[in-house]
């Protein structure tokens, strides 16, 4: 059923190939080839990580160096940079939290939900699949011109008045809730509510898109259990967005009703400048269940997708089977469960009855395990294998030495009697940047060096992506590791500054929050060295090969700078899994090291096992007469 649809789609496909004849804005701008929505999703990713780390940098200025004169950053800041009597510039304490609401926003939402879930669903899901395009190219445009106007509503507010919405980017009421409470509660605080709704409609468009495709877009042969582990968590991913983004819609509907129509969802008992306000009933915890609902798979939406891209980056270069791919099925599956119902650890302090708090730390806790084992597979993958290190893998090695970093210290955090002394403190921001932020990171910019050759038609140079790849590994551990001595000591985080607090003026501390600080200056620079190689491989990148990591995926087997519809002629059919690299015998058959996906069991007597001798009578009643591929294909693979 699903292959007759494929076949349907194939031929249609094929016509409108021939018939249609692109203009710059059918091409580039509002294009429905979902290879070009990737690149948007992606270049527009990428420039907002730009921002958003600019923005860390520039907070982290003021932690690293309290004293610090800010009037040479007038220029850029303009009234956030207040000028003192004695001719020195401070930093406006708001314009900090609207600086780190903004980072957090930017970095999860912007850069690893669309430009890294966005960017390689998009771009891989038809290539990996084989089928010419997702169900809907409509629809996929319009998730990413949602995302653009989202984007372009967002950096709007950085030039309101009042600034950018500043109360974190979890926007808790009443900061969130009353116009008053902070200048950026007012229009930032509405931006930023209109901007999110945006994103989350072209979420939920793309997400629904991914979904349909995985589902009636195999093309045929390629079962579920063929499917490579990119694919997995990119569908899985797309179901977590799918039931949770909703929620975050009506916990930001009901907010918008406390700002405009005077409910009082999340208000009660509230006084501002000695003035009680006529709110009551109201619940700022029901905000919080509300928003970790979708907070927490949040995380998994922006990890999952890094991990998937590590499963294939890691086998291929590693020139073996991914270890244990139905387990990582069932931990990718059994993460996205778990998910679901672990939110309220993020709400140990809230005055939760300690035994629901307990039932949520023994959930949370089980997390463990299906993350350990994605672990173990990543390392049993290496294990003895033939190792290219790539930068790709580099980076994908890197993110599996992060996941476990900060996945350490995720333990502790878990526990809810642990976290009532660490909620809140740079403990927790050392936690989530190693196992999220830098983890999924790492997995976004390793999908970039693998795949920019099937993007780009070029090779980003390998060079400058090991210097990138060295310095951003120390960088991030150089940052994000004495974060956790900074916290166990009990700094808080969103604090503008410490040194109101003696426990704080010890040198130590000042110390390491001035080295913390130069480590992300640093860090920061080398990613100016990846943005150069990025766009300038773009245009002077040594043009790639067709197959230029030796892979089996099917995305390999189109044309290089391949047209709308992928493949020329007949899609692509699958025999076999993903991960056939270093079969024995293969030499004899005739393959290098790797036998690729649309490789029929019958040209591969030698290295078949003997359930897979047993396919071959079905291949040649059922797929090898329809098959007009083969007489190019494998052809590449061969000696
Ligand atoms: C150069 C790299 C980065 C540096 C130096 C950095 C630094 C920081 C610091 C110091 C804070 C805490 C500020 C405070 O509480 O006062 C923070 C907050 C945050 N960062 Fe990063 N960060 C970086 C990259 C990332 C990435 C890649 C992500 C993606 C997940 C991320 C997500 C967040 C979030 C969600 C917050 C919390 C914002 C809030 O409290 O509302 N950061 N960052
Ligand atoms: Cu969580």
């Amino acid at each position: 059923m699903a292959s007759d649809v494929a076949h349907a789609h194939d031929v249609h496909a094929h016509e409108e190939h021939h018939e249609h004849h692109d203009t710059f804005i059918t091409k580039y701008i509002f294009s429905t080839d979902h290879k070009m929505i990737a690149k948007q999703f992606l270049i527009t990713g990428i420039l907002w990580a730009f921002v958003g780390g600019l923005l860390s940098i520039l907070f982290r200025l003021k932690l690293g160096f309290p004293d610090m004169d800010y009037s040479w950053l007038k220029p850029l800041l303009g009234k956030w940079v207040a000028i003192q009597d004695n001719g020195t510039g401070q930093l406006d304490p708001e314009f900090y939290l609207a600086m780190v609401t903004m980072h957090g926003t930017i970095m999860v939402f912007f850069v690893l939900t669309a430009g890294l879930s966005g960017t390689f669903s998009n771009f891989l899901i038809p290539l990996q699949i084989g089928a010419r395009d997702m169900a809907s190219g409509f629809m996929n445009m319009l998730s990413y011109w949602f995302f653009f106007a989202s984007s372009m509503i967002m950096l709007a507010s950085f030039f309101l008045d009042g600034g950018p919405a500043a109360g974190g980017w979890v926007v808790y009421p009443p900061l969130s809730a009353l116009p008053q409470a902070l200048k950026g509660s007012g229009s930032g605080m509405t931006y930023w509510l209109v901007a999110m709704t945006l994103f989350i409609v072209s979420s939920l468009l793309g997400g629904i898109n991914y979904i349909t495709t995985v589902i009636n877009l195999r093309t045929k042969g390629m079962t579920f259990s063929r499917l490579p582990l990119t694919i997995w968590a990119f569908f899985i991913t797309a179901v977590i967005g799918l039931l949770s983004f909703p929620v975050l819609f009506s916990a930001a509907l009901l907010l918008v009703f406390d700002r405009s129509l005077g409910t009082s969802f999340y208000l009660s008992d509230i006084f501002i400048g000695g003035q009680a306000l006529d709110h009551t009933g109201g619940s700022a915890i029901l905000f919080q269940h509300l928003f970790w609902f979708l907070g927490h798979p949040e995380v998994y939406i922006v990890l999952l997708p890094a991990l998937g891209i590590t499963s294939e980056i890691i086998a291929t270069n590693a020139r073996k089977p991914i270890f244990g791919y139905k387990a990582m099925i069932g931990s990718i599956l059994g993460i996205a469960i778990l998910s679901f119902i672990v939110w309220a650890h993020h709400m140990f302090v809230t005055g939760m009855d300690p035994f629901l708090g307990s039932i949520f730390m023994f959930l949370t806790l089980i997390i463990a395990v299906p993350s350990a084992v994605k672990a173990f597979n990543y390392i049993t993958t290496l294990w003895r294998g033939n190792i290219r290190y790539t930068p790709a893998m580099l980076f994908s090695i890197g993110l599996v030495s992060l996941f476990i970093s900060g996945g350490v210290t995720g333990i502790i955090l878990g526990n809810n009697a642990l976290d009532i002394y660490l909620h809140d403190t740079y403990y927790v921001v050392a936690h989530f940047h190693l196992v999220m932020g830098s983890a999924s990171f790492f997995g976004m910019v390793a999908g970039i060096y693998h795949w920019f050759p099937k993007m780009f038609g070029r090779m980003m140079d390998e060079k400058l992506g090991y210097i990138h790849f060295w310095m951003t590994f120390m960088g991030v551990y150089l940052v994000f590791f004495p974060m956790h001595f900074i916290g166990i000591a009990g700094f808080p985080r969103r604090y503008y500054e410490f040194s109101a607090y003696a426990a704080f003026r010890d040198e130590v501390y000042l110390n390491l929050n001035s080295f913390i600080s130069i480590a992300a200056a640093v860090t920061f620079g080398a990613q100016l060295i990846f943005g150069f190689n990025f766009f300038y491989s773009i245009f002077r990148g040594r043009k790639a090969t067709q197959n230029p990591w030796n892979s089996t995926a099917l995305e390999w087997t189109a044309p290089i700078n391949a047209g709308h519809g992928n493949w020329e002629g007949q899609i692509p059919f699958v025999y076999r899994w993903t991960y056939d690299y270093s079969k024995p015998n293969c030499e004899k058959d005739g393959f290098t090291d790797f036998i690729p996906q649309n490789v029929p069991y019958s040209m591969t007597p030698h290295s078949n096992l003997p359930h897979e001798n047993e396919m071959i009578a079905l291949e040649k009643e059922e797929m090898l007469p329809h098959d007009k591929t083969l007489d190019t294909l494998s052809v590449l693979a061969k000696k």
